[in-house]
Order: structure tokens, then C-alpha cells, then sequence
């Protein structure tokens, strides 16, 4: 008989256990509706007055035998696995997520196709210190058969007393030198002020790490049709750096470029840390394409082509690097940057690994 009546109380636990789930996801739902209104309103998910009323009614209401503390223990776990939801919904509804949109982004620079699965490769100077340097780095990028360019005309430095860059003048070196090869140029902006300007000179404007949240900048940039190079700020998470993204693309420009170039972390024997998992994540959770600054990263000439066979590897859509005609008398970046024989050693090495199809 006892156990005919445990079998029997079993049952009752099994069938509240189903009325409790199809409570809770009722409840989810309901909480999802709550987020889509404070989404159009603005309002902030966390309301700590709010939760702190429905705890108080939990205490209220309890007649045992659970404790209240009990209680509360249960249903802040369940508040907080609502917010969750909340933010799980927000984040699918971002523009640059692949649950948004499911094929990759294709970007067209003057014919070079970024994304299409084939990889890319960003070759230039550092810094753009006179038409003659950069004439030299663009004619052996043009003898491996690559369009684009990079080089700093707008350099951030750590100090103030650093070389700041050329400017306007570096930008218009660039544009010059670019089109005598036929090659697309890669140059920084660092001010909104400039970027209108600077379009006449560029064919992809960069936003370096150090402006990966200069909000006015993303929203400046996503305001024009020129693709952006964004890369990843020093300290950013993967998530600040797609939000970063999104930035751009509310406001219109869906032609962005991520690149991860490393991030700070303990270590000493790299400039950085090359976050190389994040190329796969940023390529599951969005619909960019992604490059990888090996430059940067490192800041060690003998890891570049590791660290770009690496890049490719695990699914890089490109790589950047810095070249240099004389790296010893460089203004920026002197230690790191390959030279040009170097240059065609790292290409030649890239290509006899077959993973580039030319
Ligand atoms: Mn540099």
C-alpha cells in the first residue's frame, strides 16, 4: 500500500513540476514583451526598485513550509534568468548578428572582394612619412599582386611629443601613390571633422583601437558610403567591440571590415595578445568580415607569418601588416615592421602554404 501511495505522490510532484515549467516560460514570454517595450521606450531592463517590490510581495504572501529567504534565493534566480532572456533577444535583433542576417557580407574595394572567402591582405607603412617611402611599399605591394594599401596619415600616439602623423598631406601622398599602382588606400581618421574630407583621399576609412568607442566617429563613419576598417579597442570585449559595430550600422553603413589586433593582457613576450578565437566567434555571431593585424598583435617581426597562418587557419577573411622600405628610421612602429624583402618572404611564404588562391 506505502508504496502504491509514493508512486501516486510522485506523480503529483511530476505533474507540478510541468505546471511550474509551463508557468515559467509563460512568465518568459511575458518578460519579453516587457523588453520589447522598454526597448522602444529606452528604458533601462534593470529596475532594482522593482525587484526589490516583488521580493517584498513573495514575503508577503508565504504561508510555509518554505522559508522566506528560500524563496527569494528561488525567484531572484528567476529574475535573473529573465534579464538574461531580455538581453538574449536584444542581442539577436542586432544589425551586424548573423541571426539578423545569414549570409556573409561581401565587401567590394575597387574590385577586391573582402569576405567572398578568399583571404585579403593590408600592406602598407605605419605611419606615411614622405612620397618616396610610400611609393617604394606600394610598388611591392604591386608586385605581389595585392590592392590594398594601408598607411597612417592621422596617427594616435600614446605620447603627445610622438610624431603625430602628416595629416592632410600624408592622405594626399597616399591617394597619389595609390593611383599610379591602381591600389584601394587604408588610411585612419581620428576626428568626425575630417571624415568628409578625408573621402576624397581614402577608399576605406580605419578606426584604430583607440577609438573603437569614440561614438561620434562610429556614428560619423556609418553615416557615409565608404566601407570602415573597425578594429578592436586595447580592452574590449567581443561584445563591446560588435556594439561598437552596430554603431555603424544604424546609422546606415553596412560595408564594415572587423580586425582584431590584439588585446592587453599580462603577458609580456607579445606587444599584445592576439585573440585569435575571437576571428571565429566574430564570424558566428556576425555577418562582417574579419581580418587579423598581426602587426599590432605581436609587435614581433618573427611571429607575423605565424600568426597569419594562424588567422587563416581559423578563418580570417584577411590579414594586415605593417611595411616598411627602411624600418630602422621609421618615425612609428620601428621594431615591427617588416622591410620589403621581408615582405616577399612573408607573402611567398603565405602563398606556398596554399591557402591563398591566386
Ligand atoms: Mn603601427
Amino acid at each position: 500500500m506505502l508504496s502504491n501511495e509514493l508512486d501516486v505522490l510522485r506523480a503529483e510532484i511530476e505533474e507540478m513540476n510541468l505546471k511550474i515549467l509551463d508557468l515559467l516560460n509563460q512568465r518568459g514570454e511575458v518578460v519579453q514583451k516587457i523588453g520589447r517595450i522598454k526597448e522602444m521606450q529606452g528604458v533601462k531592463r534593470f529596475d532594482p526598485v522593482r525587484e526589490r517590490r516583488l521580493l517584498d510581495l513573495i514575503a508577503e504572501n508565504n504561508d510555509g513550509p518554505f522559508e522566506t529567504s528560500t524563496l527569494q534565493h528561488i525567484f531572484k534566480n528567476i529574475f535573473k534568468a529573465s534579464l538574461e532572456l531580455q538581453e538574449e533577444d536584444n542581442r539577436k535583433a542586432l544589425l551586424v548578428s548573423r541571426k539578423r542576417k545569414p549570409d556573409n557580407t561581401v565587401i567590394n574595394i575597387k574590385g577586391e572582394l573582402i569576405g567572398d572567402g578568399n583571404p585579403n591582405f593590408v600592406m602598407g607603412p605605419c605611419a606615411v612619412e614622405s612620397y618616396e617611402q610610400v611609393r617604394l611599399v606600394a610598388k611591392a605591394i604591386k608586385d605581389q599582386g595585392l590592392t590594398l594599401m594601408r598607411g597612417g596619415a592621422f596617427k594616435p600616439r600614446t605620447s603627445p611629443y610622438d610624431f603625430q602623423g602628416l595629416g592632410f598631406e600624408g592622405l594626399k601622398i597616399l591617394r597619389q601613390v595609390a593611383n599610379e599602382f591602381n591600389l584601394a588606400v587604408v588610411s585612419e581618421i581620428l576626428n568626425p571633422n575630417d571624415l568628409e574630407l578625408a573621402l576624397d583621399y581614402v577608399d576605406v576609412i580605419q578606426i584604430g583601437a583607440r577609438n573603437m568607442q569614440n561614438f561620434d566617429l562610429l556614428k560619423a563613419a556609418g553615416s557615409v558610403n565608404k566601407p570602415v576598417l573597425l578594429k578592436r579597442g586595447l580592452s574590449a570585449t567581443i561584445e563591446e567591440f560588435m556594439y561598437a559595430a552596430e554603431y555603424i550600422i544604424a546609422k546606415g553603413n553596412d560595408q564594415i571590415i572587423l580586425c582584431e589586433r590584439g588585446i592587453r593582457t599580462y603577458e609580456r613576450a607579445t606587444r599584445n595578445t592576439l585573440d585569435i578565437t575571437a576571428v571565429p566567434i566574430l564570424k558566428q555571431e556576425t555577418h562582417l568580415p574579419v581580418m587579423v593585424d598581426v602587426t599590432h598583435s605581436t609587435g614581433r617581426k618573427d611571429l607575423l607569418f605565424p600568426a597569419a597562418q594562424a588567422a587563416l587557419a581559423i578563418g580570417a577573411d584577411g590579414v594586415m601588416a605593417e611595411v616598411h622600405p627602411d624600418p630602422a628610421v621609421a618615425l612609428s612602429d620601428s621594431a615591427q615592421q617588416m622591410d620589403i624583402p621581408e615582405f616577399n618572404d612573408f607573402m611567398q611564404k603565405i602563398k606556398s602554404t596554399r591557402l591563398v588562391h591566386s
